[in-house]
Parts: structure tokens; sequence; C-alpha cells
């Protein structure tokens, strides 16, 4: 059988003439470019298998698309092990497995949920001799050529504004140590430096994380750089295992700072104190690591006023790479059953952060989507900014200038100009 994972382009797909084609459809903003892919698999007679954050949570509307054959809801792994072994026996009966939603006689089927996965070990080490030469390497961040490693599943918080919660069911699960060191060790062996930890919750265990650290300087690998997100009151309460992160490579790190109002904090459950994030963003700066700050415009009970002090809190921390994204009730949220009523955009093109697609308590949502390129050029045509850019010694932050198309789309937000 042949399996192919987003091809992206029709010929490619001619081509290959790929039995199955299965596509991410994790970022709802992306769904529209998702059923691109879907109807040219379609057009080529291939059976379609979607999954991801979006896919698991809108599985039934999805499946109104005759393009979609089957969802993977929730976790991947196992759930498409079953579905690729059931297609190659003669019956194709999938009604057993448990994850899987399907069209069946001109019904939508949903099985079962999948139980998660209790030892992430099992699954195996990704087969990265699959991925292209580091020369034709299409994996770029901010310009760098990046792998990405993921060490830990979920995350037991609950903002609401945030998927993962009802994806992970609020389960943190781990790899080994000795199994992220031995895939670290896998991706500088293939020539990439730079890697991008996709952990929801990457320094919920601080000791882990100083273990981490350690084994990666006994195993030599030391000459990496690395990126993770992470929550302010874990890392400001751990000063000593920064500086660890710090001496290993780490030189970004990006923080859910989302607002400086403590109502709005504890609106969204976000759990964290002003003076957690002040403390954590000193000690990441003590330490040479760039930040990402994460901020939220047009919270559900926001005013001007308060917009305004979030983005005077964004230059006063001085973050290095400052996002606003506005507040959008994503599927699968405690935020979008909550303000479901309130939702007057439908288009998933449109949950881009840059839309206000609902309309909040005290404002218009017209002056939400002007505030948030407003927040932009504050933050982005300051001298300061400009300068920093220029001089910073930060790899992550240099690398900026390897990389037009972040410049373009910077640009282009700032000038309000449509993607
Ligand atoms: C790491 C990460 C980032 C990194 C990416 C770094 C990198 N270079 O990879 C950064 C920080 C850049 C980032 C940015 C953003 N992110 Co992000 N990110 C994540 C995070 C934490 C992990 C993604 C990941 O790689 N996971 C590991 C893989 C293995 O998991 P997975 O993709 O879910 O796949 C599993 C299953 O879903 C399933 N599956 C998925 N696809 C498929 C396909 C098939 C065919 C099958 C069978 C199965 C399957 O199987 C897999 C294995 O079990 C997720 C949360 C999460 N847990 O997924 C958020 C998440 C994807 N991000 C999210 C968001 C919103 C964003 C931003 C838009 C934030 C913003 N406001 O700007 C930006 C936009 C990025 C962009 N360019 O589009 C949301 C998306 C929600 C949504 N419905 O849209 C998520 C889910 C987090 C959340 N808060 O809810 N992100
Ligand atoms: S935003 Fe971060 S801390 Fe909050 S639930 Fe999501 S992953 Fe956990």
């Amino acid at each position: 059988m042949r399996v192919a994972f987003k091809l992206g382009k029709a010929k490619e797909i001619e081509k290959f003439q790929p039995d199955v084609v299965g596509v991410s459809n994790t970022m709802t903003a992306s769904t529209g470019a998702t059923l691109e892919v879907v109807s040219m698999a379609k057009n080529q007679g291939s059976l379609v298998v979607l999954g991801g954050h979006h896919a698991t949570f809108e599985a039934e509307n999805l499946l109104k698309n005759n393009d979609v054959d089957v969802i993977v809801r929730g976790e991947g792994e196992n759930t498409f092990y079953e579905l690729m072994n059931a297609l190659s026996y003669k019956s194709k009966d999938i009604s057993n497995i448990s994850g899987l939603s399907f069209r069946h006689d001109g019904r939508i089927i949903h099985n079962s949920p999948r139980p998660f996965e209790k030892d992430l070990d099992k699954f195996p080490v990704l087969d990265r001799s699959l991925l292209p030469k580091v020369n034709k390497y299409p994996y770029h961040f901010f310009g760098l050529k990046i792998d990405s490693v993921e060490t830990t599943r979920g995350c037991p918080f609950t903002c609401k504004f945030c998927s993962v919660k009802a994806f992970y069911q609020r389960l943190w699960r781990k790899h080994s140590e000795s199994r992220v060191i031995e895939e670290i060790a896998s991706i500088r062996s293939r020539g990439i430096r730079d890697v991008a930890f996709v952990d929801d919750m990457f320094n919920l265990d601080t000791s882990r994380v100083e273990r981490i650290c350690n084994s990666l300087k006994e195993n030599g690998l030391t000459d990496m750089s690395f990126f993770c997100q992470a929550r302010v009151d874990t890392t400001a309460k751990s000063p000593d295992v920064v500086e660890k992160m710090a001496d290993i490579g780490f030189s970004l790190v990006f923080l859910g700072i989302e607002s400086p109002s403590a109502d709005n904090l504890a609106n969204i459950q976000k759990r964290i104190t002003l003076d957690q994030v002040k403390k954590s963003v000193e000690i990441l700066h003590d330490n040479n690591i760039a930040v990402w700050g994460a901020y939220i415009i047009g919270n559900v009970n926001e005013t001007l006023d308060d917009i305004k002090k979030t983005i005077e809190f964004a230059l006063s921390l001085d973050t290095d790479i400052a996002q606003f994204a506005i507040m959008t009730p994503l599927p699968g949220t405690e935020l979008f059953q909550e303000i479901e009523s309130q939702i007057i955009v439908k288009d998933w093109q449109k949950y881009d952060f840059l839309n206000c697609v609902y309309k909040p308590n005290f404002l218009q949502p017209k002056e939400v989507d002007e505030w948030v390129i407003k927040a932009y050029k504050k933050s982005y045509l300051r001298a300061k900014t400009v300068q920093k850019f220029a001089m910073t010694q930060n790899r992550w932050i240099q690398s900026l200038k390897y990389c037009p198309s972040t410049y373009k789309k910077a640009l282009r937000v700032i000038l309000n100009k449509p993607p």
C-alpha cells in the first residue's frame, strides 16, 4: 500500500499515486488549505485520512465533505496503524477500530474514543532517513533548518482558550530521558543543530529538564540550539534550571504571558501572577535567552483601556518577540462553548488570531482588529526593537535576517494588508 503524508501539490500526488493520503488538520485556520490537498488527493482516487486537533473536534462537519473518507480522532499512532492494517485485509472492516470517524451507507459513524498509550516510548523513534538530505531540507523556523522533538504530551492546566485540555484530557505523559537524548543525537548526526521541543508544557517537571540538560552535556550534544514552550510560574521558580538550559544552548523560550490584568488571567484560568511573569522574563534575559512573549488582545470582558495596558506591559517587559493574538474561540476549547452564541464569523480561515471572530462583551470586533495591528506597530516600529535585531548575538533572532518571508508577513500585518 502506498501511503503519503501531506503531499501538497497535485503533480506530486499524481506522480506518487498513493492509495492513502494522510493530512494534518491541527490548525483551525489551515482547514481551507487542508481541504485543497484533500480534493487533489480525491481526484487521484486516494483514500483520504485526516488527523489533528481541528479534525478531532470537527469530525462530524468535516465528514460532510465527501472528499474526506476517514478521521483519526485524538492520538494518532495506534489508530492509524490499525487502520492501515485493516485496509490491507480483504474485509477492510474498520468498524471496531477505536478513535475513528467515517461515513458508512450515507451515515457518519464515530467509533469509541481511543484510550491514550500509557508508555510513550512504545511509539518508535521517527525514521528520519525518510527526510530529505540537509542541503534540500524543507523545514525552517525563522529561517533556520530545524527538526522537532516531542519529549512530553499534554498539560494538566485548564486555560479556557487552549484545545490541549480537551485533546489530551489533562494527562501529562513523558518519554524517557534516554529516548529524548537518542532522538536529539540522531538529529545532530544528520547535520541539524536547531531543535524545537514541541511539548505543550516542556518545563512542568523542572528536575527532569535539568536531567535532560545534564545528559545532553554528557553526550557531547553541546553545539546545538533549542527552543521550547514554557510556563512562567515554573520558570520563575527555577533560576538554576534556566541557567543550565542556557548553558546547553536554549536560546529562545515561548511564554504564554497573555495579559497584565488579574481579572483577565483569572477569567481564562491561566493561574499565573504578574510577579511570576516579570521574574521569568528577567531570569531568561539574565541568562541571555530570548523570550517570545504571547499576549492576548480582545479578551471577553476587555475594554480599550485593558488593551492599551497589555501593549504597554509588553513594551515594558521588552520580550524579544512579542506576539499579539486576538482571543479566538477554537473548536474543542471551553471558551468555544462559553461564547458560542457570540461567534459572528464561521469561516475557519479567519480563525488566524488577526481577526476578531466573536463579539466581545464591551468592544466591537472591528476595534479589536484595529488594535492588534496597532500593537504590532507599537512593538516593532520602535527604534529599540530595530536596534536589538541588528545588535543581538542571539542565534534565533539573528536568523530572522535569513527569513524574508517572516519579514514580509510581519510587514503585511503592520501595513494592514491581507495575508
Ligand atoms: C509546538 C507548537 C507550536 C510551535 C511550532 C514549532 C515547530 N516548528 O514545530 C510554535 C510555537 C511555532 C507554534 C505556533 C503556533 N501555534 Co502551535 N502548537 C504547538 C504544539 C504545542 C505542538 C505541535 C506538535 O508538533 N505536536 C506533536 C505532534 C506529534 O502532535 P500532533 O500534531 O497533535 O499529531 C498527533 C495527533 O494530532 C494525530 N495527527 C495529527 N495529524 C494527523 C494526520 C493524520 C493523517 C493522522 C492519522 C493523525 C494525525 O497524530 C499525531 C500523533 O499522535 C501544539 C499543541 C499540540 N499538542 O499539538 C500547538 C497548537 C498546534 N498550536 C496552536 C496555535 C493556535 C498556534 C498559533 C496559531 C498560535 C498563535 N496565536 O499564533 C501559532 C501558529 C503557527 C503557524 N505557523 O501556523 C493550537 C492550534 C489550535 C487550533 N485549533 O487551531 C495548538 C493545538 C495549541 C492550542 N493552544 O490549542 N505552535
Ligand atoms: S495554554 Fe499552555 S498551560 Fe494553558 S492549558 Fe494550554 S498548554 Fe497548558
